[in-house]
């Protein structure tokens, strides 16, 4: 009984009450530190396009080329996929749009062919013909070509290594 009332089992108890307020310190500052990093992570996530990957399709050739370009929306939001197609100078493209979604979207090429309103799983086709100008295309349902579902389209001219690899052909 005296045991416990000697200064020596005091002192812990001022010590824990000093200790108290630098817990609270230390808890806080790394609450802090994690709503940070999450505010960071969540930034740089969307700045990065969420689960999206920026995807570049190059497609040339002598032949028609049909490319597939899938209309998505679950996991990874709102996209075109690819994001941009790089057409070597006077290709004949046509493109193979699928609605991969879950909802309806369609692609529209700035001035030339677009497709119906495409529901979940439906696909058609457009024709490009030989592709010689830049051309933008984006769904035209609301807001989606804002939150992302745009197909740049580009023409570039054949490269040496292209050329190499076409006469290997
Ligand atoms: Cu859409």
């Amino acid at each position: 009984m005296t045991a416990d009332r000697s200064p020596a089992s005091t002192a812990p108890v001022k010590e824990g009450a000093a200790k108290r307020p630098r817990w609270r310190r230390v808890a806080i500052a790394g609450a802090l530190g994690v709503l940070v990093l999450a505010i960071v992570g969540v930034a740089a996530f969307g700045l990065s396009g969420g689960f999206d990957k920026e995807t570049s399709q190059r497609v040339s050739g002598t032949r028609t080329q049909v490319v597939s370009v899938a209309l998505v929306d679950a996991v990874v939001g709102l996209d075109v996929t690819p994001d941009v197609l790089k057409v070597v100078r006077g290709t004949h493209v046509v493109l193979n749009v699928v609605n991969e979604g879950d909802e309806d979207h369609d692609l529209a090429v700035d001035g030339g062919a677009r497709t119906s309103t495409l529901s979940p799983g439906q696909s058609e086709r457009l024709d490009l013909g030989r592709v010689v100008d830049d051309w933008a295309a984006w769904c035209t349902l609301p807001d989606h070509k804002l939150a992302g579902m745009t197909l740049d389209i580009q023409v570039v001219d054949p490269s040496a290594a292209l050329t190499q690899q076409t006469h290997a052909i």
